[in-house]
């Protein structure tokens, strides 16, 4: 079989943790090919994030029109937005393509704090949602997506995911990384209300930038594949931990994760 073919759609980290980096390292890793839309590019450290560029939206949607109409695309990711009105765009090339799983890591805040979505766009995020196949939000994500307060607890969360997974007709899958617990639980909630679970010891490491956008990554790869959604996201959840536990640790704190050292099948 050849190998998969997966469309980031996300914007570019220069430091190579996150982002469209993330993604290509991670969709290359698990044996897939990886295909980009770059949406803004990102200057930014482990840090902070010092600027954002835009890219213009006819060079974004052409980026998306080319991949599909010559290469062909199994699956799409999409990551940082940048706008609205990049949104809306998005979903409007999408509504053409309706077979093609689509994953949706609302992407709001990176991780070293800097926002990466403002109110317009997280607005225009409900709307594409919908049209994906799976999304995954992180829980102070999850309770923006549900305009739930920032401190609402774990039950409240998961009775929203499970609103919204029924409303928009989407796998949700609950990240539990910004829980506090020493065991990190993560979530998938089907369409129909059922919940799957994983819960592991949490990895004692500062070095999670990059987290999101490769378990979305992976996420895809597994789809793109064929494989089902509670065994893609198995697999993406133990890319994500074998890439935390190999994070080289070139910064004091909020390094990359070390994507190139996964070799999953070890
Ligand atoms: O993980 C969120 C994220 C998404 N997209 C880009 C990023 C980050 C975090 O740093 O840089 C481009």
């Amino acid at each position: 079989m050849k190998p998969p073919r997966i469309l980031s759609i996300a914007g570019s980290d220069n430091s190579g943790g996150a982002g469209i980096q993330a993604d290509i390292k991670t969709i290359t890793m698990l044996r897939g090919h990886a295909m980009t839309a770059i949406t803004a590019v990102t200057v930014q450290t482990s840090q902070a994030v010092l600027a954002v560029h835009p890219v213009p939206l006819d060079i974004i949607v052409a980026q998306i029109e080319t991949c599909l109409a010559d290469t062909g695309v199994d699956a799409i990711k999409i990551g940082m937005l940048g706008s609205a009105e990049t949104a809306a765009a998005i979903g409007a090339v999408l509504a053409r393509h309706p077979a093609i799983p689509v994953v949706l890591d609302p992407v709001m805040v990176a991780s070293n704090g800097d926002r990466l979505a403002d109110a317009a766009t997280i607005a225009s995020m409900r709307a594409l949602a919908a049209q994906a196949a799976v999304i995954t939000p992180n829980l102070p994500e999850l309770a923006i997506l549900a305009d739930l307060p920032g401190d609402a607890s774990e039950d409240a969360l998961l009775a929203a995911a499970k609103a919204l997974a029924a409303d928009w007709g989407v796998f949700v899958v609950m990240k539990g990384g910004h829980g506090g617990d020493a065991m990190l639980t993560d979530r998938l909630i089907a369409p129909d209300g059922s919940v799957q679970t994983w819960a592991d010891p949490r990895i004692d490491t500062s070095h999670s930038h990059g987290t999101g956008c490769t378990l979305s990554a992976a996420l895809a790869t597994g789809l793109g594949r064929g494989e089902a959604m509670a065994d893609a996201l198995s697999v993406a959840r133990r890319f994500v931990r074998a890439a935390l536990k190999a994070a080289p640790g070139y910064v004091a704190r909020n390094g990359t994760m070390g994507h190139g050292q996964v070799r999953l099948e070890d």
